[in-house]
């Protein structure tokens, strides 16, 4: 009592910091028990019930569509890592707050822990194809979690039981510390000990545990690929523009941009996939892993593009598809009139808009097994991904695509339409420069400018430069390989004069039409404006 009403003494405010602290340390290795356990069970029972998965994904779907611009303009495809960065942040300090509460009165510490399982079991039970089992992670992993935090307050009050007494007794002399730690201060410690440990064996072994069970990678590395039925016409040489540190024309997949709204990437067993064909169609039908490879395959050059580009952005690569054309797959399902849309849907949940015409018209739309002569890498939409040239990858390019639903954008919208982006997304002209590189310095004489254009499935016709706000100039196109297809340009400026300069882009279409001037970010339907880079001359 006595203690309560006096101001403390320099020592004892150590000492509330120290039991703070310690309280703190018990919600967070508690916490970390529960995650542990939680992860180690959803081994077994699925992604799906990874409850860090799950909030992840949940938080990622319900954020708008501002904010994801923002992270994908400032963190570009880094944005995961930051997320679960902040998610670890919020995590630790939500867990120390239960642990504080639970030290003077378990039942409150108990009750945080509960209130935040309840919000991980609505996260977890909302995902995609989830099931009540799937429940069952989290249970286990909040039980461990609550008789870690008891086991652990119960040997934090004993000790502060006890350094309450030795307050009574020492109150006048505080810098009077006993050397020797006390027994309850060991065991606290040893019962730290015992949890943290813990947590440390189970979460190890969970990451184990999942990655040994993932049998996707294996299953790609075995795979063998049909050869297409039509390959892809050769490319013309010359594809390359002829200045050192422009892009490859072919991106390599390990370099290949990377967007989705998978935290983790899908391992689908492509024994196991089926992808299904219903909706407003003749003939509903599913198909196997087997009878997709088994049909009549074809290979092209498709240039994706991201619509989060934003002006001389990297959202946007070039590699070579083996796929069965989309337009099979919908001659054979025999769409019904008034249909306008295939809702195409990935095993996470992601889904795309894609008008129907669109999958029926002369273009090689694809459903892809390969990408660059390999099965499709897993990040990339293994065993199956959408690829259709001409659209923004987020109504056309579904990554582990599962189900096909031909219906009308009156009835349906895709994942991002529901959040604020265009249903539509056709791509718009688009040039930028890629050497010199922005702010670089380069020497005097004749500098080697050059960089990519792209107008999928209308084409590039015609590139300018223009330097130092002078008259535009035409510059030197590479050989075209298709109109689907991105194209490099170069200029080559002779006797360059030292100092800073400044050179623009600007591209045409195969019909002539002028890429759009004017500035626009890339909501809602893909950003617009010429690239303009500043440079410096030796
Ligand atoms: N399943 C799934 N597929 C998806 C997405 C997604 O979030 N989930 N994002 C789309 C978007 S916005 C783009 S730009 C392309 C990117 O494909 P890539 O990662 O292979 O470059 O995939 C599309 N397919
Ligand atoms: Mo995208």
């Amino acid at each position: 009592m006595e203690n309560r009403i006096k101001p403390p003494a320099p020592g004892r405010r150590a000492g509330v910091r120290g039991r703070l602290l310690a309280g703190a340390a018990t919600g967070v290795m508690a916490a970390g028990l529960l995650f542990a356990v939680a992860e180690l069970l959803s081994a077994f029972f699925g992604t799906t019930s990874s409850p860090l998965t799950a909030v992840g994904s949940t938080f990622i779907d319900f954020t708008p569509a501002w904010m994801k611009n923002f992270a994908v303009a400032t963190f570009g495809t880094n944005d995961k890592t930051v997320l679960l960065l902040s998610m670890a942040v919020v995590a630790v300090i939500l867990s120390a707050v239960a642990g504080v509460l639970a030290r003077r009165r378990f039942a409150a510490g108990a009750a945080l822990v509960l209130a935040f399982a309840v919000v991980m079991a609505a996260c977890v039970i909302t995902r995609a194809g989830a099931t009540v089992p799937d429940l069952f992670p989290l249970l286990a992993g909040t039980a461990a979690g609550l008789i870690a935090l008891r086991y652990l307050a119960q040997a934090v009050a004993r000790r502060q039981a006890a350094a309450a007494e030795d307050d009574d007794t020492t109150a006048q002399t505080p810098a009077a510390q006993p050397d020797a730690p006390q027994p309850t201060r060991r065991a606290f410690l040893v019962r730290s000990a015992v949890v943290a440990g813990a947590a440390v064996v189970v979460g190890v072994g969970a990451g184990a545990l999942s990655s040994a069970r993932n049998a996707a990678a294996k299953v790609r590395q075995a795979l063998r690929l049909p050869a297409p039925a039509r390959a892809a016409a050769p490319l013309p040489a010359g594809v390359q523009a002829p200045v050192a540190g422009v892009g490859r024309f072919i991106t390599p997949s390990a370099d290949f941009y990377r967007i989705d709204t998978a935290l983790v990437v899908p391992q689908l067993d492509p024994g196991q996939w089926k992808l299904r064909v219903h909706g407003m169609v003749e003939n509903e039908f599913t198909m196997t892993f087997d009878e997709l490879l088994a049909a009549d395959l074809v290979e092209t050059y498709v240039t994706l593009t991201c619509v989060s580009n934003v002006v001389g952005g990297n959202l946007a690569g070039n590699a070579k598809w083996l796929g069965y054309p989309l337009r099979e797959v919908l001659d054979r399902a025999k769409p019904k009139a008034g249909a306008d849309m295939v809702l195409s849907t990935s095993s996470d949940g992601f889904s795309a808009s894609t008008p129907l015409p669109v999958l029926q018209d002369k273009r090689e739309a694809l459903l892809a097994v390969a990408m660059n002569g390999e099965p499709l890498p897993l990040e990339h939409g293994f065993p199956v991904r959408m690829v259709v040239p001409g659209l923004y990858g987020y109504v056309s390019a579904t990554k582990w695509v599962v189900d096909l639903e031909v219906t009308t954008f009156a009835a349906k919208a895709g994942y991002w339409t529901s959040r604020g982006w265009s249903s539509h997304g056709p791509i718009k002209t688009a040039s930028r420069v890629e050497v010199p590189r922005a702010l670089g310095r380069v020497p005097a004489g004749t500098v080697g400018i050059g960089g990519t254009a792209w107008a999928q499935q209308r084409g590039i016709s015609k590139v300018e430069v223009q330097l130092d706000n002078g008259a535009w100039q035409p510059a030197a196109l590479a050989a075209e390989a298709s109109v689907d297809t991105w194209r490099q340009w170069s200029y080559m400026w002779e006797g360059a004069t030292s100092g800073t300069h400044n050179v623009r882009v600007r591209a045409y279409d195969a019909d002539g039409t002028l890429q759009i001037e004017k500035q626009a970010p890339p909501e809602p339907d893909g950003s617009t404006g010429w690239h303009s880079i500043t440079f410096t001359v030796e």
